[in-house]
């Protein structure tokens, strides 16, 4: 029995890749920067990403956002005031995107009328690390009130990304935040990992991070 949920859960997996890489050619040819966002609930992806698009829209870049959660289009509403183009995927009890349901979700829209796609993936930091979705960037977030410990207790999501966003910087003091353990920690799972550190509700350290995406746009394109 064992031995057969084993081999069940590595077909879903290489199904899930061969259509990431499908996913990711096409991203590719349409010259979209696509940036999958993953963390636990409540760190402040949704956040992030409406002021990440409002600023992006605002230096003539064309962002949208596919959004996941289990039920509800809550985040969808929010992102879509930022006035970009954004779609709620509802996994419906799934606790994480897989390739197929963001293919599902592109029907229709245009990506060569893109230059940034941003997945919010479902709230959890076990799950998403072994759906690839095509994306060029996979980005953890941390957020100051969980912990400078997660890092260590998800390793093989923290291990799964590029970068690394400490967020709701503004709320560090009242948290006791101790930032150097938490760049330890990062480091120690991804050394080297790129980190930037931002707080949604007072724009701190947005700008380093929209460089950042600017920046990664512009080397896809060199390198596409
Ligand atoms: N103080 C503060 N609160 C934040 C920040 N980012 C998000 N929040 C709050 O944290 C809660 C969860 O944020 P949300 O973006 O929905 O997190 P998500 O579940 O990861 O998408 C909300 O109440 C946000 O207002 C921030 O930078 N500073
Ligand atoms: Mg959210």
């Amino acid at each position: 029995m064992t031995t057969r949920i084993v081999e069940l859960r590595q077909g879903i997996l290489k199904k899930n890749d061969e259509l990431a890489r499908e996913l990711r050619e096409r991203f590719t040819r349409a010259g979209v920067l696509v940036v999958n966002l993953v963390s636990s609930p409540g760190t402040g992806k949704t956040a992030l990403l409406e002021r990440t698009l409002r600023e992006l829209q605002s230096r003539g870049q064309r962002a949208a956002a596919l959004v996941g959660d289990l039920e509800t289009d809550n985040d969808a509403r929010r992102l879509a005031a930022s006035g970009a183009p954004v779609r709620q995927i509802n996994t419906h009890g799934i606790c994480h995107l897989e390739a197929e349901m963001v293919g599902r979700h592109l029907d229709g829209w245009e990506l060569g009328g893109l230059d940034y796609l941003f997945i919010e993936n479902v709230g959890n930091l076990v799950c998403p690390s072994s759906y690839d979705l095509g994306e060029k960037i996979r980005v953890a977030l941390l957020s100051v009130t969980e912990g400078e410990d997660k890092p260590l207790k998800y390793p093989t999501l923290f291990n799964s990304v590029d970068v690394a966003v400490i967020t709701k910087t503004d709320l560090a003091q009242a948290c006791v935040f101790d930032r150097s353990a938490a760049l330890r920690n990062l480091n120690e799972i991804r050394p080297g990992i790129r980190i930037f550190e931002t707080s949604a509700k007072t724009g701190a350290g947005m700008r380093d991070w929209l460089d950042y995406l600017c920046a990664q746009r512009s080397v896809a394109l060199a390198q596409g």
